[in-house]
């Protein structure tokens, strides 16, 4: 049931949200700042006004965003309102919210990729955040934002825009989530907890892979591998070793980094990402893969030795580098 939606502006969708009432808010699997923020944002404000609102996920709401609904207990009753947020597609619904994909009222999203199941779409492809217009619907139709709203809209903008670093932060998202300050928000303590801090587990895993961090190519290449074995001896959860890829990006001078993941035996998801010039979509192309210029992935099989040499295979001569295999 993809492409029957009705573009709608934010006042359609102030309209909608404050004459409609028994809200469930879906957004997707993996949620991150803004699914996160943009949910409670919108649940806490629908509650303010005296409306039933519950958030679902199909994965749990990780404990990282505690601090944004932490008090939060979800409510009894028969859903009439289906609203998603920051969700481009239904197969990031998941298992337990696959049953909504064709019952969604308004979807509120910001994905250029948005494919339009929902009936209703409320898309800005320039909004940094999911949040963002979620801010914009609550203000237009004077929707109570009390200080949490605040909090969850500014960690929405602040996480999708990697902390106002990312090419994606524009001016509006800076002067939204300056209104949001105003608010009285804790934004420092906020921004820490998004930013600065990470589990015990998670810096063992980041100590582990700088250690076995490799450079190629004039140092221009670092990559960093995880195989099932190194997750085992670590006795570390699987999703700690998620969001890797910045990590060789991080020494000046590497051009291209890559993270190599074992998914199955002898076979690895490869993320690549690039610093400036080198197109890593089109290297990842040639593998099978795709993306975006400057991130992108595929699958490659075989042992660790010999993705790495299929790898540098395409990536030197894409860097300039004389082909020094065969
Ligand atoms: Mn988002």
């Amino acid at each position: 049931m993809n492409g029957k939606a009705q573009n709608i502006s934010i006042a359609d969708a102030a309209g909608f949200l404050k004459t409609n009432d028994n809200f469930y808010i879906l957004t997707h699997l993996s949620p991150d700042g803004d699914a996160m923020g943009s949910g409670f944002g919108l649940c806490f404000a629908l509650r303010a006004m005296g409306k039933k609102a519950n958030v679902l996920c199909s994965d749990p709401f990780p404990k990282r965003y505690s601090f944004l609904y932490g008090d939060y207990v979800p409510m009894k009753f028969t859903p009439q309102t289906i609203v998603t947020v920051d969700l481009a597609d239904t197969t990031l619904f998941g298992r337990e919210l696959q049953v909504y994909g064709d019952y969604v009222d308004i979807a509120i999203d910001h994905h250029i990729s948005n494919t339009k199941y929902a009936a209703r779409l409320l898309l800005d492809g320039n909004a940094t955040a999911a949040c963002e217009l979620i801010y914009q619907v609550l203000k237009e139709g004077n929707m109570p934002i009390d200080k949490q709203v605040a909090a969850c809209l500014y960690t929405g903008i602040a996480t999708d825009s990697g902390c106002f670093k990312f090419e994606n932060t524009t001016p509006k998202a800076h002067m939204i989530a300056a209104e949001l300050m105003g608010y009285g928000i804790p934004f420092a303590k906020i921004n820490r907890q998004l930013f600065d801090i990470k589990s015990k587990a998670r810096f063992m895993v980041e100590q582990y892979v700088i250690n076995n961090l490799e450079t190629y190519l004039d140092d221009k290449c670092a990559m960093i591998a995880v195989t099932a074995e190194t997750v085992k001896e670590t006795g570390l959860a699987q999703e700690e070793f998620e969001g890797l890829a910045s990590i060789p990006m991080q020494i000046e001078g590497v051009e291209v980094g890559v993270t190599i993941k074992e998914k199955e035996p002898n076979k690895f998801k490869v993320s690549m990402r690039s610093a400036e010039s080198v197109n890593v979509s089109d290297i990842c192309a040639k593998l099978g893969g795709g993306g975006h210029m400057r991130a992108a992935g595929c699958t490659v099989e075989g042992d660790l030795s010999q993705v790495k040499l299929k790898l540098l295979s395409v990536i030197a001569p894409a860097m300039g580098f004389d082909l020094w295999l065969s």
